[in-house]
């Protein structure tokens, strides 16, 4: 066969531009060669639809077992009593939650978009905000932090029968137990998706949503630093607390009605390969080591976000209790846009992302903001000492804008940085 040199050198350049980069997106992480190993695998050739000991195809009984695993390796994780491994993303799990709990047309809340939010949290572009209605909580303009005295409010005004906890770009714990409260006074099924922190929360350095949730979702890419991909948890509430029907009207177990949603609800065959990786993830979090790596995302974090206010930029809520930072760039530079910003420090090949800010004047397109994580740069083995490193470097470009010369002298500064923090070492 024909090696697709094209392609492949297509790869080559991407992994070249990872290598040199400072990546600060705080949804992307690195990972070892083990996972590309076991993504790469025959695993994929695979069709298995169902779930193990219940499939539909046969030849499953290997794959069965890398199934299970995973499975297993999640609950002990995560101290959870049930697992679905087969979720394809955040973005599948939560569309699976959304079909196993509502019928079209109910309610349900979650944290608004432009302050904070996920696209599948209800946004009106997404199958959630188009198949359901949605109400949204919002954090406050002067704190920066969920208000949740006003989403009890909310709640109770608008009785939805879902309420999701989680975000894509908030920096501060969430107080799960409190919000169980409110879900309780409404039978609401209460939902957090930790697809950010989850990493951080396996380890114990946040609060636990399993212990106060129904249902949890989690990405398994992000701090958990595995494949890309997703997955669906219950922690102790097997008892179908509100009397959940299916569609055909028969009330079933929370458990029973996930595994429908997920196959066959919203998805066909599960992807094997990443399932058998999900499970070299979850056994590599088991470890010290893995311990090691989150205590220090969540110190270089602390230190970046302090940096930056150091620069005098104003760090949204003030600072991080997770690997995340939003940067309001109106407070030092109020002319320049996110998009601005992104797309000049590329080319000193540092990477994040754009990212509205609470009440933004902008569009998502242009942005106010920028979000910054530090589970990568952690990955590739940077410390505390080098977080107002990276910060001075981004302020530098920040601050020389339109200035090519600046770009490149960061650019050169930054390649040379990289070589002290190898990737793919092993
Ligand atoms: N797009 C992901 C993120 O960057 O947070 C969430 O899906």
């Amino acid at each position: 066969m024909i090696r697709d040199e094209k392609v492949f050198d297509l790869i080559a350049q991407e992994r070249a531009r990872q290598m040199n980069s400072i990546v600060l997106i705080a949804s992307e992480n690195f990972v070892s060669y083990q996972f590309l190993e076991a993504m790469g695998s025959v695993m994929t050739n695979k069709y298995a639809e169902g779930y193990p000991g219940k499939r539909y195809y046969g030849g499953c009984q290997i794959v069965d077992q890398t199934e299970q695993l995973a499975i297993d390796r999640a609950k002990e994780l995560f101290n959870a009593e049930w697992a679905n491994v087969q979720p394809h993303s955040g973005a599948q799990a939560n569309m699976a939650v959304l079909m196993a709990v509502l019928k079209p047309g109910d309610v349900f809340m979650g944290l608004d978009l432009s302050h904070g939010g996920h696209l599948s949290h209800g946004s009106p572009v997404n199958s959630s905000g188009i198949l359901y209605r949605t109400v949204a909580y919002r954090v406050e303009a002067e704190t920066g932090l969920i208000n949740y005295d006003k989403m009890e409010e909310t709640a109770l005004r608008e009785r939805p029968k879902l309420i999701i906890a989680g975000a894509s770009a908030y920096s501060r714990d969430w107080d799960y137990a409190r919000m169980r409260k409110i879900a309780d006074q409404i039978h609401a099924i209460l939902m957090a998706d930790i697809a950010h922190p989850a990493g951080l929360i396996a380890k114990g350095l946040l609060n636990d949503p399993l212990k106060h949730c129904h249902i949890v979702t989690t990405t398994t890419h992000k701090t958990l630093r595995g494949p890309r991909g997703g997955m669906i948890m219950i922690g102790k509430d097997f008892e179908n607390p509100w009397g959940l029907k299916t569609l055909k009207g028969e009330t079933k177990m929370m458990s029973a009605l996930l595994d429908s949603a997920v196959f066959p609800g919203v998805q066909g065959g599960p992807l094997e390969h990443v399932i058998a990786s999900k499970a070299v993830a979850f056994g590599e979090a088991l470890t010290e080591t893995y311990m090691n790596y989150v205590i220090q995302v969540k110190k270089n974090a602390a230190v970046m976000s302090q940096a930056f206010v150091d620069k005098g930029y104003h760090v949204i809520s003030g600072g991080t209790d997770n690997h995340l930072m939003l940067i309001d760039l109106r407070s030092k530079f109020p002319e320049i846009t996110g998009k601005v910003v992104e797309n000049t420090l590329v080319k000193a090949d540092i990477t994040v992302n754009k990212n509205m800010v609470p009440f933004d004047s902008r569009s998502p397109f242009q942005t106010s903001g920028l979000r910054v994580g530090t589970p990568a740069i952690t990955t590739r083995g940077f410390k505390e000492d080098k977080m107002p490193v990276i910060v001075d470097l981004i302020d530098q470009v920040i601050s020389k804008i339109d200035s090519e010369e600046v770009i490149l002298a960061v650019k050169k500064k930054v390649n040379e940085l990289m070589r002290d923090y190898p990737l793919f070492a092993d």
